[in-house]
């Protein structure tokens, strides 16, 4: 006899599954976000970065030696037995097919940015809005990068007054939860009072 999805331990009897995808350029954290709330070993598909890439990325980090080609993978479960899926992106401007692919089915996005270079969040959203996929942005919080209000981010990002904007650091548990959780809840409101 066939056992059941939760007997062979996928999925808890009665559970939510939500796929979301966590976007943003390159270097802002995303895979360290899929890393840091997965409560499984994440999936990922880092690739070094080499001198060649200069060629056709602006990567000019001095703080990672790798990047992701295709996604990441990781799953939480919340309180409610709403199981997470997280797909990470890859940040380059190049890799948009790829983006647009994993907002397949997504009930919703994490924009994490990055204060020094606001500017390269915008592809993120605009791909968002374009997909008609409701999102968050979540700040990443990086020592090095300027402290801006939230009215100063959400001007900058022109981001529409229901969408919500939170601070993470996203090597954090307890943060990087919380900024999740501001996503799901969203995705979980009223039907109808989203607009992208
Ligand atoms: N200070 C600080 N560093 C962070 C934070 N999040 C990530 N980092 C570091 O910033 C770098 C970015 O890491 P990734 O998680 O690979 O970024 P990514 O957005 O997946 O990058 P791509 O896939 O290449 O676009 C890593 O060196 C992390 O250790 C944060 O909240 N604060
Ligand atoms: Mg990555």
């Amino acid at each position: 006899m066939a056992s059941s999805a939760s007997e062979r331990g996928y999925l808890p009897d009665g559970a939510r599954s939500v796929k979301i995808v966590v976007l943003g350029a390159f270097g802002v954290g995303k895979t360290t976000f899929v890393g840091t709330v997965s409560e499984m070993r994440p999936l990922r598909t880092e690739e070094r970065l080499t001198r060649a890439g200069e060629l056709v990325d602006d990567v000019a980090v001095d703080t990672k030696s790798t990047t992701t080609v295709a996604m990441d993978f990781g799953r939480r479960t919340l309180a409610g037995g709403i199981v997470v899926y997280l797909f990470g992106a890859p940040g380059q401007p190049r890799f948009a097919a790829m983006i647009r692919s994993l907002l397949t089915g997504a009930l919703g996005g994490l924009v994490l940015v990055d204060t020094r270079h606001i500017d390269r969040s915008y592809a993120s959203i605009d791909l968002l809005e374009e997909a008609g996929v409701p999102y968050v942005v979540a700040v990443n919080t990086f020592s090095e990068s300027p402290g801006y209000s939230e009215a100063v981010l959400r001007d900058a990002l022109t981001l529409p007054d229901d969408r919500p904007l939170v601070f993470v650091d996203a090597r954090t548990m307890q943060s990087a939860k919380h900024a999740l959780v501001a996503l799901v809840t969203d995705i979980l409101r009223p039907a109808g009072s989203h607009t992208p």
